[in-house]
């Protein structure tokens, strides 16, 4: 573990652990599957953590206010790997960050770096759930972390205060509902969907169930130097005037940010029915 700490400390990365690969199965099915390389023994699951303290002028989620994770910390993972393959040319490292068949969730809870929250989150006991996840996956065999027991506080805030009621009465997560989500969806939205990104007055994601999370008090500033540059606090029509490629904001077409910045004007929102009014039969 000691050398492993020196050379990902070395790339920038100071917070991770270590589970079998076998303890992250069943994987998710994407492209990036065919990434992962064959015999693969051991998962290094990193955390970076994201907070950069509070705004009250925001309309996007935290983790958008940053420059694009997937960038950062895909340079990050990069650079672990070229120095891990130096160490030990005959075996084989494949990164990943979200975009990954790993459930990075539960890998992270099997390497031993927190608990799930009742909202569905990695929590970190030091950084929250305020930290990104990503992964390197390889044939190395290495010593694996003890998993994370014990569960958050279960004090349910996260549910309870949920703009789009993503959780059931059951406690599942319908993320069909989840207002992070609805921001992303392409598309036409309903009118309840609307009227629920209007409320949040929200733009892009939604923090709703962490901002609440008692876990997340008193959260230490990121030490990722990247994350500390050009924050983005608003998302608006001067800000869409330029190019926006370097936020995760940038995912989805602007057509669909321009569409969140619609609604916020809408007067009408508030008076779009639901469900389309029946037709009344003609009387004539
Ligand atoms: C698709 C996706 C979404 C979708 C659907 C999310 C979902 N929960 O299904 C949408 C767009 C809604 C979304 C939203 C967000 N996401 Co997202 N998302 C993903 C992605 C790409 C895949 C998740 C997935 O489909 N997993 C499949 C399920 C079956 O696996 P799982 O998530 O590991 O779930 C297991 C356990 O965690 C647990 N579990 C899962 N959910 C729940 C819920 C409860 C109540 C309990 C008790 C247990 C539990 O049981 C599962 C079975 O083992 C992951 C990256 C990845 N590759 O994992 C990021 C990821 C989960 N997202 C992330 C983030 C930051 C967010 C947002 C906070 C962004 C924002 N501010 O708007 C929100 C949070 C919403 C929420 N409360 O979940 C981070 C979470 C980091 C962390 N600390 O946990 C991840 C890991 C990305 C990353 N690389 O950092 N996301």
């Amino acid at each position: 573990m000691e050398p492993l700490q020196s050379l990902l400390g070395d790339a920038g990365i100071r917070h991770f652990g270590i589970c079998r690969f076998t303890d992250t199965l069943p994987l998710l099915e994407c492209r990036a599957k065919s990434r992962i390389p064959a015999g693969a023994q051991s998962v290094i699951v990193c955390l970076f953590p994201y907070y950069t303290g509070e705004s009250p002028v925001a309309n996007l989620s935290k983790y958008a206010r940053v420059p694009d994770y997937h960038l950062v910390v895909g340079d990050l993972l990069k650079q672990a790997c070229l120095k891990l393959r130096d160490a030990f040319p005959s075996e084989q490292f494949a990164a990943f960050a979200d975009n990954s068949p790993i459930r990075e969730v539960h890998a992270a809870r099997m390497a031993g770096l927190g608990v799930v929250g009742m909202n569905g989150l990695l929590i970190h006991e030091r950084f929250g759930s305020f930290c990104f996840i990503g992964e390197i996956v390889s044939t190395l065999r290495l010593p694996y972390s003890a998993p994370s027991s014990g569960t958050c506080r279960q004090c349910g805030r996260c549910r309870a205060v949920c703009p789009g009621q993503a959780f059931d009465e059951n406690g599942y997560f319908l993320k069909e509902r989840c207002l992070s989500f609805l921001t992303q969806k392409k598309g036409e939205l309903t009118g309840e969907q609307r009227r629920k990104i209007q409320k949040s007055g929200v733009i892009w994601g939604c923090d709703r169930c962490q901002d609440i999370c008692v876990h997340n008090r008193d959260l230490p500033i990121t030490d990722i130097p990247a994350f500390l540059e050009d924050n983005v606090f608003r998302i608006d029509a001067d800000l869409l005037s330029r190019p926006i490629d370097r936020y995760a904001f940038a995912y989805r077409p602007k057509s669909v940010l321009y569409r969140n910045l619609g609604i916020m004007e809408d007067e009408m929102c508030d008076t779009t029915p639901m469900v389309p009014a029946p037709k009344q039969e003609n009387k004539d």
